[in-house]
């Protein structure tokens, strides 16, 4: 038997342009380990870094990074790993409108099959003014590009415009966001909607499905987002249908959410390893 080339011994192959938060809970971190616990090749391009602040209440402390720089990171990935191998984006933290101009502009050269939108709304070290801005440039330029939407509770209220406060409330946010993306969407009631259970409903071409899981606690844990939708990435590289990919996707953070790790801050981090036997 001859030695596989490097063509056939290539694995799928999955781009996070997201923030670093150094703590390792969420963000770029949480995307790398998702991507290789699922059987992905990971690729990272920063957008900013995020340092929480343990003498101020663990806020974040918030630098962005230039915009030239994250042009030249995307380059760099999509010339390293030809179009065809690197077809999976995941974006996570934009955190400023000229960001969100950068990184649109690069997807729009390249046009990935599969760009996967955690439409991160709102940082805790940021104005309210500052994040009304990121969310307009956000729903302009990113929204549109996106093949798969994964809306947290507050940001589902954002973009669809609704209020959701019940699973079909949830649903029909849901349906609207896909109306105006085009996008399949997985909105996560997670913790937030009344109940034992953490409720998220996916919507795509193959219709609607309301994913359940038992709630793990009442508080949201870090990286949870960040590892649905880097796991959605990673399945979708891996040729998993939409569907299939928010089912096995909420599985794994489910998992992770069961094993998570606690720390100094106050709320724990997501554990990517849930899954392992
Ligand atoms: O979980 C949202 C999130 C995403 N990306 C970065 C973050 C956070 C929250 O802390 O720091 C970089």
């Amino acid at each position: 038997m001859s030695a596989p080339t490097a063509e056939t011994a290539r694995p799928p192959m999955t781009l996070t342009i997201a923030g670093s938060e150094a703590t390792g809970g969420a963000g770029a971190q949480a995307d790398l380990k998702t991507f290789q616990e699922l059987g992905s090749f990971g690729i990272a391009a920063l957008t900013c870094i995020v340092s929480f602040d343990p003498k101020d209440g663990w806020n974040h402390r918030f630098t962005p990074i230039d915009a030239q720089v994250i042009a030249d990171q995307i380059e760099a990935t999509f010339a390293d790993y030809v179009p065809e191998a690197l077809d999976t984006v995941k974006l996570g933290m934009m955190g400023s409108p000229a960001t969100i101009t950068t990184v649109a502009g690069a997807l729009a050269e390249r046009s990935p099959a599969h760009v996967v939108l955690d439409p991160v709304l709102i940082c805790k070290g940021q104005e309210p003014g500052h994040a009304l801005e990121t969310d307009n440039a956000l729903k302009a330029e990113l929204l549109p590009q996106a093949t798969f939407v994964t809306p947290n509770h507050f940001e589902t209220e954002q973009l669809s415009g609704m209020t959701v406060e019940t699973v079909d409330d949830l649903q029909t946010a849901a349906e609207e966001i896909r109306r105006i993306s085009g996008a399949a969407v997985l909105a996560k009631g997670g913790v937030r909607l009344a109940g034992d259970e953490a409720v998220d409903v996916f919507v795509g071409a193959e219709g609607a499905e309301v994913l359940r899981a038992p709630k793990n606690g009442e508080h949201a844990v870090s990286g949870a987002g960040c590892s649905l939708a880097a796991a959605v990435a990673a399945l979708l590289a891996q040729g998993a249908s939409p569907r299939e990919a928010a089912r096995r996707a909420k599985e794994f953070v489910t998992a992770g959410i069961a094993q998570r790790v606690a720390g100094g801050t106050p709320f724990d981090a997501l554990w990517q390893g849930g899954l392992r036997r």
